[in-house]
């Protein structure tokens, strides 16, 4: 265990001030808990684009009204990642089919990380806690139904609880994940409520395949196996998709990347998808040890690397613009921005105890006070980008780097080194920087103090990367990353603004 002298412990108060006067801002209402930072800074509004990777060419495939759609969606904008936060409630226990990466004792896999637990709610104590929540956290725009088991199996009580908090809680977006293998029946339902945001898991589209990862679906009251299985799963899942698209509902799809199984398949589906319409695919890492007791975890299944899921991505996003690539593969009782977990502040014994204080006006003027600063630092981002190898065909095979970045979002470094829970990963060339993933990691400091295991763990954990952009960084720390070969940026602004400044000084001295 090593402790920092006292000077340098990462304490808040060491923040050096924003280079480019970014400000911070407590939003005067008491019953609120949000932080706006406001960016002063006074360019040309640029133009609007998706937030997803590959923002610019996404932006151009999209017209504004779905523009409109996603813009406070953290789930569909890369962009609202940063700013807006979604809460789950998990009120659907039972599941109508088994994955091999599933232990049900846990919550649904599709959209959960394994191993993890949720607190099984009543539609009425749901929205009793969306709207506590949405009275203590503003930003908190979107109400996803995602498990613990699938909410398409549980059609009751899932439905009710969107009907609750659509009378209560307009301006919430209502989004909804599911198997699929009910979804053909539900989508004039789904419709008829308004829930504009739907994500089905397809793992593939060949049924051979689906038999490496489902072992029995129960439909119809009868429970089929093996290749009979797979292909009900896979037509129902297509037949879904497609209502969705006529009923234009925007749908999301969720692929596990099981390696040695549907890792190359997964370029066909993504191809699949597409034509059939949907929005977004976002590409998930398999999960899997022997202690979350599911099939992939007892029998020694691998996750991809970092990198093979990067691979896979991009290989995806050559052909589809709008690849996610900014899933935490939430708690099905997730609450917050989506790098943090707030669900133990809101558990059902306090959340029970406390009074809904939902005030529509007051989430509006904090959501026009966000979209205020998301346009400014879209300006910064636009400036930080301009003139450095845009047209310019010298520059198109510009090095690419990684940097590893610590922020508590906003699209700010605003972390400390030690406080970071995770990093956020973009990638740098002459052109742009752009967000391509995240790594979690344990806390460094604990209390001042900072473990030499959790030090190697998290270098280890962005090896790949060339720099680290922090707030801050204590001395003892700082020395061990420099030795393990990463660069120890210390600053407080725009992501996209350091992570440049970093990069040309890093290419001057090739
Ligand atoms: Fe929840 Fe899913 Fe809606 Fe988002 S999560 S139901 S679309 S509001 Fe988001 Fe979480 Fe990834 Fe899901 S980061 S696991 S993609
Ligand atoms: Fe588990 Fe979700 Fe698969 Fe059902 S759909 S078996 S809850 S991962």
């Amino acid at each position: 265990m090593r402790r920092c002298p006292p000077r340098q412990i990462c304490q808040k108060s060491m923040t050096p001030p924003p280079s480019s006067e970014i400000l911070a801002r407590q939003i005067d209402k008491s019953a609120t808990d949000i932080v706006i930072t406001k960016n002063t800074v006074t360019q040309k509004q640029s133009s609007q684009n998706c937030g997803c990777s590959n923002t610019s060419s996404a932006a151009s495939s999209l017209d504004q009204r779905t523009l409109d759609r996603i813009a406070k969606h953290p789930c569909y904008s890369e962009e609202a990642h940063h700013h807006y936060a979604r809460m789950h409630v998990a009120v659907a226990p039972a599941c109508n089919i088994q994955c091999n990466y599933c232990n049900r004792k846990y919550d649904c896999a599709n959209e959960s990380r394994p191993g993890v637990v949720s607190e099984l709610l009543t539609p009425e104590e749901a929205a009793h806690k969306v709207l506590v929540i949405a009275g203590k956290i503003p930003q908190m725009t979107v109400l996803g139904i995602a498990g613990p088991g699938d909410p398409l199996a549980n059609p009751e009580r899932t439905f009710r609880t969107f009907e609750l908090i659509a009378d209560k809680a307009p301006d919430i977006k209502l989004c909804l994940s599911t198997n699929g293998l009910m979804l053909p029946d539900y989508v004039d339902r789904i419709k008829q409520l308004n829930i504009d945001h739907v994500t089905i898991t397809i793992n593939m589209v060949d049924p051979e395949i689906g038999t490496q990862i489902y072992p029995w679906v129960h439909y119809q009251r009868r429970r089929y196996k093996g290749l009979e299985a797979a292909r009900i799963l896979h037509e129902r899942q297509m037949e879904g998709l497609q209502a969705l698209k006529e009923a234009d509902i925007l749908c999301k799809v969720n692929s596990v990347m099981i390696p040695g199984i549907n890792d190359q398949h997964l370029v066909e589906v993504d191809q699949v998808i597409r034509e059939k319409g949907a929005f977004l695919h976002n590409i998930m890492p398999l999960i899997s040890a022997p202690e979350h007791g599911t099939y992939f975890g007892l029998t020694g299944q691998r996750g991809p690397t970092p990198k093979e899921l990067k691979q896979l991505q991009d290989q995806c996003a050559d052909s589809n613009m709008k690849m996610m690539r900014h899933c935490r593969q939430c708690r099905a009782d997730a609450v917050g921005l989506l790098g943090e977990d707030r669900s133990q502040e809101f558990t059902k014994d306090k959340f029970m105890n406390m009074s809904p204080q939902y005030d529509l006006e007051l989430r509006q003027e904090v959501h026009a006070g966000i979209e205020k600063f998301k346009a400014e630092i879209k300006l910064v981002k636009a400036k930080a980008n301009s003139g450095k190898g845009n047209g310019d065909s010298s520059k198109q095979d510009s090095p690419k780097i990684l940097v590893a970045v610590a922020t508590k979002g906003g699209g700010i470094v605003n972390q400390h080194f030690g406080h970071a829970k995770e990093f956020q990963i973009f990638e740098v060339d002459a052109n742009e920087a752009k967000f391509v993933g995240h790594r979690k990691v344990d806390q460094y400091c604990q209390s001042g103090y900072g473990e030499d295991a959790t030090l190697e763990y998290v270098t280890k954990a962005i090896s790949d990367c060339k720099a680290i952009l922090v707030s801050k960084v204590g001395e003892c720390p700082k020395a061990e990353l420099r030795e393990a070969g990463l660069e120890v940026v210390e600053a407080y602004d725009v992501i996209e603004k350091v992570a440049r400044e970093f990069y040309d000084q890093y290419v001057s001295k090739l």
